[in-house]
C-alpha cells in the first residue's frame, strides 16, 4: 500500500487510520490537504475514469458533470440506523439496530472494502474553523467523488488538521465506502456503488458508518449524518439546536438587519425561500433579503441569553429541476461557476438543463441516464431529462446575496424562527405563535401533503416534526423536550410563526402568488419581532389583518386575503385529530407540555 505524508501529528487519528486502513485495505492513502490544485486533479482524474464530464469552460466555467448509477441517486431513508445503546433512546420513527451486532455486520461490510482504490482522509469543519460553534470530523472515504463535493460543502483540509493537531477538540470519525472493491486489473464503472445499503449512526459514540452509496446526504457525512443527526445528539448534551432550517436576514429601510431561521419539509422551496428576491416596490424601499444558509442551521444561547444561528456548511447541494431564473435568479447566478452537477440533463455543446431550467428544452439534450432526449421521447415513455432529484453543488461564497456576516464565528442573533409545509387546506398564509410553548407545538405538530417527488399517497399530510423527522438522532419526544427546555437559557425567546405559501381554493389553483411575493409575509414577521405591527388573536394564534400586510405593488383584495387566512373550524378538527395520532407514536416519551397545549387548543376552539 502506498501513502502519501500523513498530515497530522495526532497520535490518535494517525492510529485510527492505521487501524481502518487495516480493515478497508485500499490500495493508496491519500492524506486531503483541501488545495486548488487537489481538487483540480481529482476533478481531471474522475474525467479520465468517465465518472465527470468538464462542461464547456467558457460558458460554464469550472464546472463538472456526473451521473450517478440508477440505483443511487437519493437518500435511503430505510437504510438509515440510529444504533443508540437502547432502541427507546433513537425512538419509534428511526430504525434501530443493537449496536453490538451492528458493528459486526459493519466489520464484515468494510473487511476489503476499498481494495484496489485510493482511501481519502478527509479532515473537515462544520462550521468556521475555530468557531466555538464548530465541530470536527474526519471522513475516510473511498470516492474521489465525495472528496470533490466535500471541498464545496464544508471546510477541509490543512486548516482542519492543524485544529485537530491542538489536540483539544473532540473529532467525529466517518467511516465511508462506496462497497465496490476492485479485483488486480478489474476495470472500475463511472458510479461505483452496492445494492445493500447502510448508513449508520452511533450517536453516544459519536461515530458514522455509510457503506454502498455514492449519493449527496449518504456519502458527504458532513450533511445530513453529522450536521443533524450526530449534531442534534451533541446538541441536547450540550443545550444547543441542529436544526433542518434555513437561515436569512432581512434588511429594512434603515439598514437594520433582522434573522430569520426557518424549518420546511423537502418540496416547499426551502432554497428560494433562502434566496428570495423582494419584490420592486420592496427593493426601491431599501428592504433586501440576504442569505446565510438553505438548509442546516446550528443555533445556541449566547452570554447574553440570546440565540445565535451559524450555518455550519459553505455550499448549497440543491436540487436543479424547478431552478430558474424566474424561481430563483440568487441560485442561478451561484451555480454558474465551480459548480458540481449530478444527474441533470446534457446539452450536446457541454452544457447543462433540467426541467423548469428554461420553458422549452435544448434540441439534442443527454438524459440523466446517458440516453437520447426529446420532448417527443418523453411524452411517449414519461423519462425526465433531469432525475427529480438531480442535484448542484455550488459554493455558498458565490450566492448575490450571502450575508457579509455568514461566516462569522460567533454567529447571527436570531430573533424569529419560522415552520412551514405545504398544505392545500386548513393552514393560513401565516400566524404566529402566542409564546414559546405553543411555538415548539406548531414545530412539533407541522406537517406537509405528499407531492409526486416523494414516496406514498399524493396529498395526504405527512407529519414532518420541525422538518427533522429523518434527520433527528434521538427519540422525537426527548427532542420536543429539549426544545421547550430551551427557553429556560434564554433571555428573550424568537418569536414563532408558521406559513403556508400553498393554499388553493375549490378549483385547485393557489391562492398566494409566492416566491418574491412572500417578502410581505417576511416583512410582517420582522415587523412584529421589532413591534411595529399589529395582528389579530385566533384561536390558533395572531394573524395579520388586511390591513397588517404591506400591499405596495400588488393588486390583492382583501376577499382573496380571507380566503387565504380563512379559520376552517372543521378543517381544525381534523387537523388536531392528526395531532393526536402522532402523539400516539410518540407517547412514552412526549413532554406533557404538548398535550396541554392540545387541550388548550381544543378550548380555544
Ligand atoms: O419555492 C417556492 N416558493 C417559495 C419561494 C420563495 N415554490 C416552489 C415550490 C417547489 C419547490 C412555490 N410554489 C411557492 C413559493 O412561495 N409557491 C408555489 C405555488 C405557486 C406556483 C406557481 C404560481 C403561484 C404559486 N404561479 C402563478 O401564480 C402565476
Ligand atoms: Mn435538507
Amino acid at each position: 500500500m502506498t501513502s502519501s505524508t500523513p498530515l497530522s501529528t495526532n497520535a490518535h487519528l494517525l492510529k485510527w487510520v492505521e487501524k481502518m486502513a487495516g480493515l478497508c485495505r485500499p490500495a493508496a492513502i491519500h492524506w486531503v490537504d483541501g488545495s486548488q490544485s487537489e481538487y483540480d486533479a481529482l476533478c481531471r482524474q474522475m474525467v479520465e475514469a468517465g465518472t465527470f464530464i468538464r462542461l464547456d469552460q467558457e460558458r460554464w466555467p469550472g464546472c463538472h458533470y456526473a451521473r450517478s448509477d440508477a440505483s443511487d441517486v437519493a437518500r435511503v431513508e430505510d437504510r438509515t440506523f440510529i444504533c443508540s445503546l437502547s432502541k427507546a433512546a433513537a425512538g419509534p420513527t428511526n430504525n434501530w439496530v443493537n449496536p453490538f451486532d451492528m458493528r459486526k455486520k459493519l466489520r464484515g461490510l468494510f473487511d476489503g472494502c476499498m481494495a484496489g482504490r485510493t482511501m481519502y482522509v478527509l479532515p473537515f469543519s462544520m462550521g468556521p474553523i475555530g468557531s466555538p460553534m464548530s465541530q470536527i470530523g474526519v471522513q475516510l472515504t473511498d470516492s474521489p467523488y465525495v472528496v470533490v463535493n466535500m471541498r464545496i460543502m464544508t471546510r477541509i483540509g490543512l486548516p482542519v488538521f492543524a485544529e485537530i493537531d491542538r489536540g483539544d477538540r473532540r473529532v467525529v470519525p466517518c467511516m465511508h465506502s462506496v462497497g465496490r472493491p476492485l479485483e488486480p486489473g478489474q476495470k472500475d464503472v463511472p458510479w461505483p456503488c452496492n445494492t445493500e445499503k447502510y448508513i449508520v449512526h452511533f450517536p453516544e459514540t459519536r461515530e458514522i458508518w455509510s457503506y454502498g452509496s455514492g449519493y449527496g446526504g449518504n456519502a458527504l457525512l458532513g450533511k445530513k449524518c453529522f450536521g443533524l443527526r450526530i449534531a442534534s445528539a451533541i446538541a441536547r448534551d450540550e443545550g444547543w439546536l441542529a436544526e433542518h432550517m434555513l437561515i436569512l436576514g432581512v434588511e429594512d429601510p434603515h439598514g437594520e438587519k433582522t434573522y430569520v431561521a426557518a424549518a420546511f419539509p423537502s418540496a416547499c422551496g426551502k432554497t428560494n425561500f433562502a434566496m428570495m428576491v423582494p419584490p420592486a416596490s420592496f427593493r426601491d424601499r431599501g428592504w433586501k433579503v440576504w442569505t446565510v444558509g438553505d438548509d442546516i442551521a446550528w443555533i445556541r444561547p449566547d452570554a447574553t441569553g440570546r440565540l445565535r444561528a451559524i450555518n455550519p456548511e459553505t455550499g448549497f447541494f440543491g436540487v436543479a429541476p424547478g431552478t430558474s431564473n424566474a424561481t430563483n435568479p440568487n441560485a442561478m447566478a451561484t451555480l454558474a461557476r465551480n459548480t458540481i452537477f449530478t444527474n441533470v440533463a446534457l446539452t450536446p455543446d457541454g452544457g447543462v438543463w433540467w426541467e423548469g431550467m428554461t420553458d422549452t428544452p435544448p434540441d439534442r439534450l443527454t438524459d440523466w441516464q446517458g440516453n437520447p432526449w426529446t420532448p417527443e421521447i418523453a411524452k411517449t415513455t414519461g423519462v425526465k431529462a433531469a432525475h427529480p432529484n438531480a442535484r448542484f453543488t455550488a459554493p455558498a461564497a458565490q450566492c448575490p446575496t450571502i450575508d457579509p456576516a455568514w461566516e462569522d464565528p460567533a454567529g447571527v442573533p436570531l430573533s424569529a424562527i419560522v415552520f412551514g409545509g405545504r398544505r392545500a387546506t386548513t393552514m393560513p398564509l401565516v400566524y404566529q405563535a402566542f409564546n414559546w410553548t405553543s411555538g415548539v407545538y406548531m414545530g412539533a405538530t407541522m406537517g406537509s401533503e405528499t407531492t409526486a417527488a416523494a414516496a406514498g399517497a399524493v396529498g395526504k399530510v405527512r407529519r414532518d416534526p420541525m422538518a427533522m423527522l429523518p434527520f433527528c438522532g434521538y427519540h422525537m419526544g426527548d427532542y420536543f423536550h429539549h426544545w421547550i427546555g430551551m427557553q429556560k437559557h434564554l433571555s428573550e425567546t424568537p418569536r414563532v410563526f408558521h406559513v403556508n405559501w400553498f393554499r388553493k381554493d375549490e378549483n385547485g389553483k393557489f391562492l398566494w402568488p409566492g416566491f418574491g411575493e412572500n417578502m410581505r409575509v417576511l416583512k410582517w414577521i420582522v415587523d412584529r419581532v421589532r413591534g411595529r405591527a399589529l395582528a389579530m388573536e385566533t384561536p390558533i394564534g395572531w394573524v395579520p389583518r388586511y390591513c397588517d400586510i404591506d400591499w405596495t405593488g400588488l393588486e390583492f383584495p382583501p376577499e382573496a386575503f380571507d380566503r387565504l387566512q380563512q379559520f376552517d373550524r372543521a378543517a381544525w378538527r381534523a387537523e388536531i385529530i392528526g395531532h393526536e395520532e402522532l402523539f400516539l407514536d410518540l407517547h412514552d416519551r412526549l413532554p406533557k407540555e404538548m398535550i396541554y397545549e392540545r387541550e388548550l387548543l381544543i378550548c380555544r376552539m
